[in-house]
């Protein structure tokens, strides 16, 4: 044994070919206890750090770290910075495809209707159409997509979402990090971070090729949001509110992705 150490720390030229492959196995063999232990404890580790909170407790919070900043680099190639192309008027779709009924049933009166928007301090603005409409209007033809394979140029007018906001003094609110944006009846439900939201081509909107939005297409005001995909689009909006925290969304619970930027 006192030989073999001996030879262990000998230097190569003095070994015979077998004495250098038991060194190198034995060197080889102690790395690998190493690396070993090393993953072990960095599993136990894991192991007793604590949950994010998600679906059964959720997952190690140092995995949650992970994923979050790799969502954080996709929201920002994804969404605010990026503008959706833009047609002229001539290249729009005369007839519109419609999608998704969910939250626009027949037991709704355009009447009554008015967008309940929550406010920080705890007021609710209750706002109808005819006060949207004095704001200034603007138009956007762009490629709308459906995550179900289909797109449609289309023509779409209305208010931008950040003119809204600058009218109604809701600059407090748009420094949160999520708009959440629900149905008259909360049957459809979605979530915007607020750069998308705020994004110039994100619109408030009450027109379809130059007319007032078709009842199936969400009149009277609906979401116009073209650096998101169409499930983003909510149509009929019956109230808003914002928040730090995100909003539920009706197709990230069914497991799309929650920002679904273009
Ligand atoms: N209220 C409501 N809004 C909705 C949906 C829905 O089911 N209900 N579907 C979304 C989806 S998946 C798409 S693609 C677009 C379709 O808009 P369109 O019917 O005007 O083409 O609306 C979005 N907004
Ligand atoms: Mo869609």
């Amino acid at each position: 044994m006192a030989n073999f150490l001996k030879n262990l720390v000998t230097k190569n030229a003095k070994l015979t070919i077998d004495q250098l492959i038991v060194k190198k196995t034995v060197i080889a063999f102690f790395f690998f206890s190493v690396f070993c232990t090393g993953a072990v404890g960095a599993w136990k580790w894991l192991q007793r750090q604590p949950l994010d909170g998600g679906i059964r407790g959720g997952i190690p919070q140092p995995l949650r770290n992970g994923l979050d900043k790799n969502e954080a680099i996709f929201r920002d190639l994804l969404s605010g910075k990026n503008q959706a192309k833009e047609y002229p008027r001539s290249k729009a779709e005369k007839n519109v495809r419609v999608n998704g009924d969910v939250g626009i049933g027949d037991d709704f009166d355009p009447e009554t209707w008015k967008m309940y928007v929550l406010k920080s301090n705890g007021d609710t603005l209750a706002l109808g159409l005819e006060e949207i409409k004095k704001l200034p209007k603007t138009e956007i033809v762009f490629n709308f997509k459906c995550i179900e394979g289909w797109s449609q140029v289309t023509w779409w007018g209305g208010v931008k979402f950040s003119d809204f906001v600058q009218a109604y003094g809701l600059s407090q609110e748009a420094a949160m990090k999520y708009l959440g944006l629900a149905t008259p009846d909360e049957e459809y439900y979605v979530g915007i971070d607020m750069p998308s939201a705020l994004h110039p081509q994100t619109l408030l909107c009450y027109e379809m090729n130059g007319k007032p939005l078709p009842m199936n297409q969400g009149y009277p005001l609906r979401l116009i949001i073209p650096v998101k995909y169409g499930v983003k689009s909510l149509k009929r909006i019956g109230s808003m509110y914002f928040d730090n925290e995100r909003p539920p969304d009706y197709w990230a619970e069914r497991g799309y992705d929650y920002f679904i930027g273009l």
